[in-house]
């Protein structure tokens, strides 16, 4: 984007009257490491982007203060976990690796909103109104549906399960049951600055729109890492909020660098429509996480044969 005068529209007042075909033919235009700003509406050229290419990158929706804060809340329900030796919350399995200092670390939290009131009184802050609204205007956030809002921390260390995350959609779940995912939308914030070379979220821009074919069987769900001749990477600074349909293909790849210049965290926050099915202490562990955290203990366990 051009640096703009004060006083100049700014690019969504520029874009909110625009047409769907108008929209789309400027939206087609745009760079895809393009940034947009979120504002009190989507425009039309946002959701033009998202429709053909399957993501969107808002700039620092958050600001430093409140990553701090947030990443900050993460350590203290950590701290409590480790200590009460939990193995799950709401019945999605805890998976503890180790950091660059060996220390346990905790490398994925689900239902983190139930767990701290920093996370909760942030993600259901007003200024996502808009986002809420994208997923439908009866959308609510799941605090204690599907896996809760989810905390990812990547780290590139000799005890870390996840320095990084093999390439999937999100939708598997529902392949589960032999059916095709309907429109999803996930709604990822990011902490730190990455850029190419320190990793992250990489996709492939519009496998939103393949058949159940290309959806199933494109690549080898978690198990490959391997680069792709047609993905992206998505560069983010701290604040950054990404929508990305649940049906397109992405991963996170490992950050060239270890320890602590390789960490990286994400937080999901699940937007639901329909009948409420609430998760709580007590649910059994799903089928689909079942099968994720076989794979992760076996993960863990030849880590500690090293
Ligand atoms: O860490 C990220 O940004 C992506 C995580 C992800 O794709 C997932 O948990 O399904
Ligand atoms: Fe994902």
């Amino acid at each position: 984007m051009n640096a703009l005068a004060a006083g100049d529209p700014t690019e969504n007042d520029l874009h909110a009257g625009l047409s769907a075909d108008e929209a789309r033919e400027v939206a087609a235009a745009l760079p895809l490491a393009h940034r947009f700003t979120l504002g009190t509406e989507i425009t039309p050229v946002q959701l033009a982007f998202l429709d053909l290419h399957g993501f969107l990158v808002f700039a620092q929706v958050a600001t430093q203060e409140e990553v701090d804060a947030i990443l900050a809340a993460v350590d203290e329900v950590q701290t409590q976990f480790l200590a009460e030796g939990r193995q799950k919350a709401h019945g999605v399995p805890i998976w503890v690796g180790r950091d660059e200092h060996d220390a346990p670390y905790i490398q994925r939290f689900a239902y983190l909103s139930m767990f701290s009131d920093t996370v909760r009184r942030f993600v259901t802050d007003d200024r996502f109104e808009p986002v809420r609204k994208l997923i439908g205007a009866d959308a609510r956030i799941g605090h204690d549906e599907l896996d809760g809002v989810v905390f990812n921390r990547y780290v590139k260390a000799a005890g870390s399960l996840r320095p990084q995350l093999g390439w999937h959609t999100d939708g598997l779940r529902d392949v589960f049951y032999g059916e095709l995912p309907g429109p999803m939308l996930n709604v990822g914030l990011h902490f730190r600055r990455i850029r190419v070379e320190d990793g992250g979220l990489r996709l492939i821009p519009g496998t939103h729109k393949q058949g159940y074919w290309g959806f199933v069987f494109r690549k080898l769900y978690f198990l490959d890492h391997r680069p792709d001749a047609e993905e992206i990477p998505v560069e983010t600074f701290p604040g950054d909020l990404t929508v990305h349909d649940g049906r397109l293909w992405h991963r996170v790849a490992a950050s060239r660098y270890e320890g602590a210049r390789s960490r990286r965290e994400s937080m999901y926050v699940p937007y639901v429509t329909g009948i409420r099915k609430p998760q709580t202490e007590d649910s059994e562990t799903k089928g689909y996480m079942k099968v994720l955290n076989a794979g992760m203990r076996l993960k863990a366990w030849l880590v500690r044969k090293r």
